[in-house]
């Protein structure tokens, strides 16, 4: 004969789940529910009768609620061997009741951690105590008790309940306790971890500086954790995405993932990269990235011709890369995406037609589908870049563009369709890792030169991956040429027009080198650097 589960002790910070398994294991089995303070008042709301934890200790939650269930009442009735007469002659003597089965979850300790700039005070508030000692308990005592300490076990045990008529096999109740001593040991290895990762902290709260209070805002709560990954950059690297608190603006964050394999590191920050680049422009634009570079762009009348003439700025390079657009995926986007024998990795678009996406779905079981919704102005918030050491913040290089302040410098002037290839290709520009250079024909990238050493070297690969394309193409570099060579290179090569932003001493030279080229070249007085 199993011995029925009476009454139970209810001690959950997770409460998922919590309402529906109290209200069975009461309604159907007329369970006695006891609870903690905050975790009786989820059972209370839920017009459960439940008896706060003090009742049965005749003892108050005290100290902040760090001594709520540490007292020998709970303790008694958890670990008296119910088959010892002397035991429960002690219960009966000291009228303490027996307790059958415990609920508990812990405090957050390690979602707490994880938060960035979590403070040494709130880390260690979040060490459990009284909640271990109970789930060990009752897992010691599994002879007469059950420990259920997730909330993941809740189906099979109410399962395993309504099998056995409102009790629980001894067997099952050892299983649930093997559980609760590794998930005590996971908690306790995650408290040590913290304590080895971490050095001391005398005062226990942010550390301050009273000329930084601008940032204040952007880190108090800094972050959410959306996703753990997979893994890092490189496989032997621990990764994980982490959310502005509070974000709803439409990026990579908050974009929905409509098909394909769970994204990776690098997916998150090639996606953030197209994406930021796809924004800029306002007519239909089609982005290719390849390790957090454009290595294809466009605009065009139509989405699907901005693709196909993005792809087709370096095909080669967009094998295996990430799409961007700026406006709604329609069905002929879509096929014009799957033509031919094209490997991408991810899709991001503001949307997608139903069509479109019937397509897409079907056309390969893990390329990933994302959806931001509309595309609204610039990426915002700071941007934040880890030093060994330290922490970098700045504005985003956002906003400082205005075409009006462009200066002709040379003698010939660009014509109409020289100024909007200029303008196009500066805006790509600015998404390339310095040196940056981009060659653009009309508006369509046909060559980049990305994160070289020497801006002479970044010219020499746009020409170089531009081939033909470069006589008539026009070029952008994000900082000043220090040497007219550069513009040697791309006059040998046949650029007709050139903006870069001006302010080398050797500007003049430069000039001068164009004005015998018949190239127009424009200063922009701003610069885009992107270490
Ligand atoms: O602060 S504690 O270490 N001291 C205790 O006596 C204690 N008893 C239960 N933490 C304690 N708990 C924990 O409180 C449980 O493990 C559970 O995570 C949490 C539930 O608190 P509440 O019911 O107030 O939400």
């Amino acid at each position: 004969m199993l011995r029925p589960i009476r009454r139970a002790l209810f001690s959950v910070s997770d409460k998922t789940g919590l309402v529906e398994f109290a209200t069975e294991l009461h309604t159907k089995y007329g369970v006695e529910l006891i609870a903690t303070g905050g975790t009786k008042k989820s059972l209370a709301d839920a017009g459960l009768p439940v008896k706060d934890v003090s009742e049965l200790t005749g003892f108050p939650e005290i100290l902040d609620g760090r001594v709520k269930t540490l007292h020998p009442a709970i303790y008694a009735g958890l670990l008296a061997k119910r088959s010892k007469p002397e035991h429960m002659a002690t219960l009966a003597e000291h009228k303490l009741p027996e307790i059958d089965l415990v609920v508990c979850n812990l405090y957050p300790f390690e979602q707490t951690v994880a938060k960035p700039g979590v403070t040494e005070a709130e880390a260690i508030e979040n060490i459990d105590i009284g909640g271990p000692c109970m789930v060990r308990a009752a897992a010691k005592n599994f002879d007469a008790v059950t420990i259920v300490a997730d909330p993941s076990l809740y189906d099979e045990v109410m399962g395993q309940v309504a099998e056995n008529q409102g009790s629980l096999t001894r067997e099952f109740r050892r299983e649930l306790a093997s559980v609760a001593f590794q998930l005590v040991k996971q908690y306790d290895e995650a408290i040590e971890e913290y304590f080895l990762s971490t050095g001391e902290d005398a005062s226990g709260d942010t550390p301050t500086d009273p000329d930084q209070s601008m940032w204040d805002d952007e880190f108090d709560p800094p972050f959410n954790l959306l996703q753990t990954l997979r893994y890092g950059e490189n496989p032997h690297q621990r990764a994980a995405f982490y959310a502005d608190f509070e974000v709803d603006r439409p990026c990579v964050a908050t974009a929905e993932q409509l098909h394909g394999k769970e994204l990776s590191y690098n997916n998150i920050l090639d996606l953030d990269s197209a994406l930021n680049l796809a924004r800029e422009f306002t007519g239909p634009a089609a982005i290719v990235v390849k390790h957090n570079n454009p290595c294809g762009a466009a605009t065009a009348p139509t989405l699907a011709e901005a693709f196909q003439l993005a792809w087709d700025g370096d095909p080669l390079s967009a094998f295996g890369g990430i799409l961007a657009f700026n406006q709604d995926v329609d069905e002929a986007t879509a096929q014009a995406i799957m033509t031919g024998e094209r490997f991408v990795e991810c899709i991001v678009a503001p949307a997608y037609s139903e069509a479109a996406l019937t397509l897409l779905k079907g056309w390969k079981k893990n390329v990933r589908l994302l959806k931001t919704g509309p595309l609204s102005g610039a990426p915002e918030g700071l941007d934040y870049r880890r030093v060994d050491g330290g922490l970098l913040v700045q504005t985003r290089d956002v906003g400082a563009d205005d075409v009006a302040k462009w200066e002709v410098k040379t003698k010939r002037q660009p014509t109409p369709a020289e100024r909007d290839a200029l303008w196009f290709a500066w805006l790509a520009c600015k998404h390339v890792k310095s040196n940056a250079i981009v060659l653009a024909s009309d508006t369509q990238l046909v060559g980049v030169g990305a994160g070289q050493m020497s801006r002479v070297v970044s010219v020499g690969i746009a020409v170089q991956k531009a081939g033909e394309r470069s006589k008539g193409s026009v070029l952008a570099s994000d900082a000043f040429f220090p040497f007219p060579d550069n513009v040697e290179l791309a006059a040998a090569a046949g650029v007709t027009a050139i903006v870069q932003p001006g302010g080398s001493v050797k500007d003049a030279e430069s000039i001068a080198a164009c004005d015998k080229h018949g190239i127009a070249m424009l200063f922009t007085g701003v610069r885009h650097f992107r270490h």
